[in-house]
């Protein structure tokens, strides 16, 4: 039996990954670091800190800045992308997701967000869906972010559901690789070829088709 359905947030929820990607393109252009949107798929589900730590390897720039430099470049990253936010509303919402979060509700699932993004509360309040989530793992509680299972694992014990009565969904490889190694089941959403290759056991190409009766089948 499907005990919980654990979510991912950007690219699942909604597309702030686009935001995501507008705020980092920016602040590396600013530090003579140009890149395009194959690098920034390395990137997706990784933390802030992270993120900016492989944009500076990039550039071949990691050893350019200290410790305070990288924590203020970081700060400018996220001033810049909680700007864009507020362009969030409730229509913002992925297709299907809200459909899919009262079908768990009714039926006494908990849905809970394992996301790498300090930042997710706020979107969820934005989007207007965040009384129908049972728990919103802090990234900043558990030890290691994605591809190590941490997130997932926390969401889980916070509900007391069994991780492999759990399905995870995904949009990153790392994220991917997150659930997989938490011993759950895994959507993929987005490009089939490289979440398949991170261990999906299935990928659809976006959150319209995703259901309860389909994430049962796959327990
Ligand atoms: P923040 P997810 C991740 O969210 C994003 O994919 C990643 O691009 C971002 O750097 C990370 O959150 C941290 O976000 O800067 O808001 O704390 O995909 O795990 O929901
Ligand atoms: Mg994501």
């Amino acid at each position: 039996k499907l005990e919980a359905v654990i979510f991912d947030l950007d690219g699942v929820i909604t597309d702030t990954a686009e935001y995501h990607y507008v705020a980092w393109k920016q602040l590396g252009e600013s530090i003579g670091i140009p890149f395009d949107r194959a690098f920034n798929e390395t990137l997706k589900g990784i933390s802030r800190g992270e993120s900016l730590e492989r944009i500076l390897r990039l550039g071949g720039k990691e050893n350019d800045y200290t410790a305070e430099e990288k924590a203020e470049l970081a700060r400018q990253k996220n001033e810049h992308y909680v700007s864009l936010l507020v362009n969030l509303t409730p229509a913002d919402t992925y297709p299907g997701i809200t459909e899919l979060l009262s079908e768990l509700n009714a039926q006494g699932i908990p849905a809970v967000i394992a996301s790498a993004s300090k930042n997710a509360p706020q979107i969820l309040r934005s989007l207007e869906i965040d009384k129908l989530f049972r728990y919103v793992v802090h990234p900043d509680s558990v030890k290691q972010g994605k591809p190590a299972p941490d997130l997932f694992l926390r969401g889980a014990e916070e509900v007391g559901a069994n991780p492999q009565h759990c399905v995870g969904i995904e949009d990153a490889t790392a994220g991917i690789e997150a659930i997989k190694a938490a011993g759950m089941k895994a959507v993929g959403i987005g490009e089939a070829e490289a979440l398949k290759a991170a261990g999906a056991d299935i990928v659809l190409p976006n959150t319209a088709g995703l259901n309860v009766e389909l994430l049962s089948s796959l327990l």
